[in-house]
């Protein structure tokens, strides 16, 4: 473990920017069940007429597939991956207890004793008297996290990661396994199981809600498909505590209503629901239809990984050059083994700025591991260009697309009717 300090802070950072971590929170804090809310309705941007357009019949304009993939007990299957001894015993990766820390998650193994994600550690050592408890390795966690969406913009370009362990991914145009949502969602988890190690589980569905109440369906290790004809059905039975954004809260202001599934949901008018809870009652009263039209925004896919420096005074010579590229390599490789891109490096790059701000980039064709010594002789090409005092170095490496699946089938319908 190295400084606690940074390490609780990175926990709480990332806690923060997870849709699950803020609903999950607000069983300890009740205050940020409103949050939660108040985030999945204002990034809605959902049209007026959704409802109306969006109604489930023969003039439906497009069927979406979306597949929703989380890895289980993602820290704690990492964890529980590099040291066997952590394997069968009770475990939760967070905090110290006695510094105030927190769960951030647990195996399934310490959930059975009550053990959760956001609990004070000091209590789940309470719950639990045999739980092992280990600080958090976040640059493990996310070299593993590049590995797996490198797997999934295997099959589409639309992948909107949403934390570290999940991503939304719209494959309704994707020609892999010949089209079937199913199928692709059972290959990708194969495939993240053959690359990490590690297993996720997946949901299938023709929009982001119930694809994410579709992967909690059957974890861990499984997947779980909702088709359009079977929406009706699963939503009436679903209970509104299973639609993320819901917490505590809200679902006692619920219960307050006599609302417990989506089907009593669907009894209350618009009206009703925005006046009890705002423009998330306007959403709740989609969701309970099983009706989303929140688009997959995809986040754009790295070109390149570069690293550079401005110096406080120019680099007098290239002796000065080379010591600080060396400098600048260790950083770079750090961010490179994160990136978990080693498998799409296809060249080599040193950008030089000299005194009067001319700027010269050098590129190299070229795989393999990027060692100091390429960029080194880069280095040198790129100085006798100018040989004058140097401002800044970057270096960098180039990145191909990553490789698509092959289409399984010869033929590719653009309306495949299988999931
Ligand atoms: P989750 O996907 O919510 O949980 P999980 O993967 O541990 O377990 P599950 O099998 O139920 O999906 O979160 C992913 C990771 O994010 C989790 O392993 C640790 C981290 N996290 C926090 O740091 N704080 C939190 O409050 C939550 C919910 C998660
Ligand atoms: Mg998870
Ligand atoms: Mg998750």
């Amino acid at each position: 473990m190295t400084d606690r300090k940074t390490t609780d802070l990175a926990l709480t950072d990332d806690a923060a920017s997870d849709d699950a971590a803020s609903d999950d929170a607000a069983s300890d804090a009740a205050a940020s069940d409103v949050a939660a809310s108040d985030a999945a309705a204002s990034d809605a941007g959902i049209s007026d007429d959704v409802a109306a357009d969006a109604a489930p019949t023969d003039a439906a304009p497009r069927q979406r597939k979306i597949i929703h993939v989380d890895m289980d007990a993602f820290f704690a299957a990492v964890e529980m991956r590099d040291d066997p001894a952590l394997r069968d015993v009770p475990l939760a990766v967070g905090g110290r207890p006695e510094r105030r820390g927190v769960v951030a998650t647990a195996n399934y193994e310490a959930r059975r004793f009550g053990v959760h994600s956001a609990m004070a550690s000091a209590r789940a050592v309470r719950l639990c008297a045999n739980l092992v408890l280990v600080p958090p390795r976040f640059d493990v966690y996310r070299a593993e996290s590049g590995r797996i969406r490198n797997i999934f913009r295997r099959y589409t370009d639309l992948v909107e990661p949403q934390s570290l362990d999940e991503a939304f991914l719209d494959v309704t145009d994707s020609p892999a396994c010949d089209g079937s949502a199913t199928r692709m969602a059972e290959q990708i988890r194969r495939e993240i199981r053959e690359t990490t190690g590690l297993t996720a589980s997946a949901g299938v569905a023709p929009n982001r809600f119930l694809a994410k109440v579709g992967s909690d369906w059957n974890k861990p290790d499984g997947q779980f498909v909702i088709t359009p004809a079977q929406v009706a059905a699963f939503v009436h039975a679903l209970p509104v505590g299973r639609i993320p954004g819901v917490g505590r809260v809200t679902g006692e202001r619920l219960a307050g209503l006599k609302v417990a599934t989506c089907g009593d949901l669907q009894a209350l008018g618009v009206a009703t629901l925005e006046s009890h809870f705002g423009r998330w009652g306007k959403r709740l009263y989609e969701l309970a239809r099983g009706i989303d039209d929140r688009p997959i925004v995809p986040h754009r896919v790295r070109k390149q990984l570069s690293v550079e420096r401005t110096f406080d005074e120019d680099l007098p010579d290239l002796d000065a050059c080379h010591y600080e590229l060396e400098r600048l390599h260790g950083v770079f490789l750090e961010r490179y083994q994160q990136a978990a891109v080693a498998d799409r490096v296809r060249g080599f790059t040193v950008k030089l700025r000299f005194e009067d701000f001319e700027t010269t980039t050098i590129d190299r064709a070229g795989l393999g591991a990027p060692e100091l010594e390429v960029f080194a002789e880069l280095l040198e090409a790129a100085w006798d260009r100018g040989e004058r005092p140097v401002r800044l170095i970057g270096m960098g490496v180039r990145l191909a697309e990553p490789p698509r699946v092959p289409r399984a089938g010869e033929q590719f319908e653009l309306w495949p009717g299988g999931w």
